[in-house]
């Protein structure tokens, strides 16, 4: 019988988890493993915390802790959290543990035995202050494409542009405020332009129509480009030391060494059999992840275990797209989330109202947004009067004419044939969808067998008949009491919680869907348990409470891990300049007189400017923060005598200066009346 090998991606212990996370990777992943435990599949499900990475070293730096300070905070409440909301990981481990640091460098030195990476050496800058290589995201400067002037070593977060440190203009240390100085520093690289010649185009491409198209899409669209050597080390003092004689101070890169978790992991489970499951040839790996990571786990990863020896690739990667909050995207950094531990204690008990409203808009094949009116619609309107509702009435009905137990069954109408028909039909349209990472549409037929229910028993009209057709009245509640047991098996992935409760109330075993599906549920006489609510009402008041919540918290750019509210973290001045210098710089009045969307940019506009002396291009990167309409007639502080440069192949002829407000929004910065374009600012 196959086995499978289910992993969700680690998450960074830098944080705590919000409802982004659960909807993009690990509902999914435990909706899909519920599944196959309920088919009697032999199933591993795999995950843990992320400790690697300077995600980790900036968190503790800003907060005055140690690296290990940070991870063994966030990853205790991550692990609570998963806990808390029934994602079922058969482990959840840590790449901060023994087993793991030996398993990604053992990895790593048979790679390097095999003589497969690239040694180079290269100029990085170097912090002379705080004597460490820097990595990416440890220097910020200006983008030379937008002006953005906190722009990260690797991304420019305004325009979208991937950047290398050498590229910012005026680069600066996060670490100590000052300029880094450019050193030589040896690292070793995966050859992915090799290994694509070699196997990995082809393999890719062999997925075409078999992986979701999101998911396809991008990794061609990586292929296109052609794949480039990658570091798989850094000069950092945290994370998996480089297992090579004689090279201190670097350690493996942390996409390197992370998705190694996943093997580490399963040792640490299967000690003695996690070869069956990485190895075996009746075993099949899925990866669940967010779009962000799918180039590491659709190439670089799959490279690896190749180019390793002996590994299974994975079988597929079903990544979901990104889900926002109240139309902006989720952001840990500027404290736009709905946070999982803070959601428990504000809807204690109600973790299945989350599941179904995440599940129920999933961005599967789309980034999707979640808003609190349509939980509260989800919750009122589909969990409490359709589901909740047509389970109350049958209870309350069989409590009240058949002493709470299962009543016989007797002659049987259309509409009954009908219904019973519909119930055998079911489990095949469910597990096709299933099967198909579709969890969206299964969730929707298990309601629409709810719907069925709540439809017999109001077609049906029992308590109108109970006087006259005692027998009736049995045969309607026999059957909606299987349409009950039948839901509190198949909603189980979905609502694991509420199918306990359901089957509690019902008097009923766990079972596998095989022994469940075809046959009769109940035996007549069977004793029910006791009935209580499965949902309750959300009102109005609480939803408000929480929309206050959030834009009160937009105010906030920044929270200390204890949740305390710390001032926006601004950036330290730059190092001293010269008049000389400045008065170099021409700095205009200019106006907006059109924008437009760049192509496959969705960050960038096309602005045409009138500087009062011409009429020019700027490409900027404000496209995630006005529509094109809204800003013309703009006025700008336009940097007019900034070289050109080519950007997604349009001439941008200088630069036009912005700032953000407290919320993070990008604003102009605009003479404060009116003034003739062209018009000197100095
Ligand atoms: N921690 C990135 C992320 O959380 C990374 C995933 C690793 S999976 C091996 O998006
Ligand atoms: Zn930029």
């Amino acid at each position: 019988m196959s086995k499978y090998l289910i992993t969700a991606a680690l998450p960074y212990a830098n944080g705590p988890l919000h409802i982004g996370h659960l909807a993009g990777c690990y509902l999914p992943s435990d909706i899909f493993v519920r599944y196959l435990r309920l088919q009697g599949r032999d199933v591993k499900y795999i995950c843990g915390s992320d400790e690697h990475g300077v995600a980790i070293t900036i968190r503790a730096r800003k907060e005055g802790k140690t690296p290990q300070e940070i991870i063994d905070l966030y990853h205790t409440q991550i692990r609570d959290s998963f806990k808390e909301f029934g994602i079922s990981f058969d482990i959840y481990h840590r790449t901060s543990d023994p087993i793991h640091h030996q398993t990604a460098s053992d990895f790593f030195t048979t790679l390097y035995d095999k003589k497969l990476f690239l040694e180079e050496e290269s100029e990085q800058y170097f912090d002379e202050e705080a004597n460490l290589f820097l990595a990416d995201r440890y220097i910020t400067g200006t983008c030379p494409n937008c002006a953005n002037p906190n722009a990260y070593g690797d991304q420019c977060e305004r325009c979208g542009t991937s950047l290398s440190p050498k590229e910012l203009i005026n680069p600066q240390s996060q670490l100590s405020g000052q300029a880094p100085v450019l050193r030589t520093t040896k690292h070793w690289y995966l050859p992915l332009d090799k290994i694509q010649q070699n196997w990995l185009n082809d393999w890719i491409m062999s997925k075409e129509g078999y992986w979701k198209k999101n998911v396809f899409g991008q990794c061609k669209s990586w292929l296109d480009q052609g794949l480039q050597p990658r570091a798989v080390t850094r000069d950092l003092d945290w994370g998996v030391p480089v297992p090579i004689k004689g090279v201190t101070g670097k350690v493996l890169y942390v996409w390197f060494d992370a998705p190694i978790g996943y093997i580490s992991a399963t040792k640490a489970l299967l000690p003695d059999t996690w070869e069956d499951y990485w190895k075996g040839k009746d075993s099949k790996l899925i990866h669940f992840i967010g779009k962000d990571n799918i180039v590491f786990h659709c190439i670089i990863f799959p490279a690896m275990l190749k180019e390793h020896g002996g590994y299974n690739l994975p079988e597929n990667v079903p990544a979901n797209e990104f889900l926002n909050l109240e139309g902006d995207k989720l952001s840990t950094s500027r404290n736009w989330a709905v946070w999982l531990h803070e959601y428990l204690k504000d809807f204690h008990d109600k973790q299945d109202v989350l599941r179904y409203a995440l599940c129920a808009s999933a961005p599967e094949t789309k980034d999707n947004d979640f808003t609190w009116k349509e939980f509260q619609d989800r919750n009122n309107n589909e969990l409490v009067a359709v589901l909740g509702n047509f389970i109350n009435r049958t209870f309350v009905l069989t409590e009240k004419y058949f002493e709470n137990k299962v009543p016989p069954i007797s002659a049987l109408s259309e509409s009954d044939l009908d219904c019973l028909q519909i119930l055998r039909e079911a489990p095949a349209k469910l597990t096709d969808s299933i099967e198909r990472y579709r969890f969206r549409e299964s969730l929707a037929g298990v309601m629409d067998i709810a719907r069925l229910g709540n439809k017999y028993l109001a077609d049906n009209e029992p308590w109108k008949l109970y006087k006259t057709n005692p027998d009736r009245v049995a045969t309607i509640l026999n059957i909606a009491l299987e349409i009950s047991g039948f839901l509190s098996y198949i909603m189980e992935p979905f609502l694991p919680f509420t199918a306990i409760k359901l089957r509690a109330m019902l008097n009923l075993p766990s079972k596998q869907w095989s022994e469940v599906f075809g046959g009769n549920i109940f035996e007549a006489g069977h004793q029910l348990g006791t009935a209580s609510l499965l949902f309750s009402k959300i009102e109005d008041d609480i939803i408000l409470q929480q929309m206050e919540k959030l834009n009160a918290s937009r105010t906030v750019l920044a929270t200390s891990s204890t949740g305390n509210i710390t001032k926006p973290t601004l950036n330290p001045f730059k190092e001293t300049t010269s008049y000389d210098d400045f008065s170099k710089m021409d700095l205009r009045v200019g106006t907006i007189i059109a924008a437009e969307k760049v192509e496959k940019a969705d960050k960038l506009l096309k602005l045409t400017i009138d500087t009062g002396l011409d009429q020019r291009t700027v490409v900027s990167g404000i496209a995630l923060h006005f529509k094109t309409e809204e800003i013309i007639g703009q006025q700008v502080t336009l940097l007019a005598n900034l070289a050109p440069r080519k950007i997604k192949g349009i001439e941008s002829m200088g630069m036009i200066l912005m700032a953000e407000d407290a919320e993070g929004k990008l604003i102009f910065m605009q003479p404060s009346n009116k003034t003739i374009n062209g018009s000197s600012i100095s």
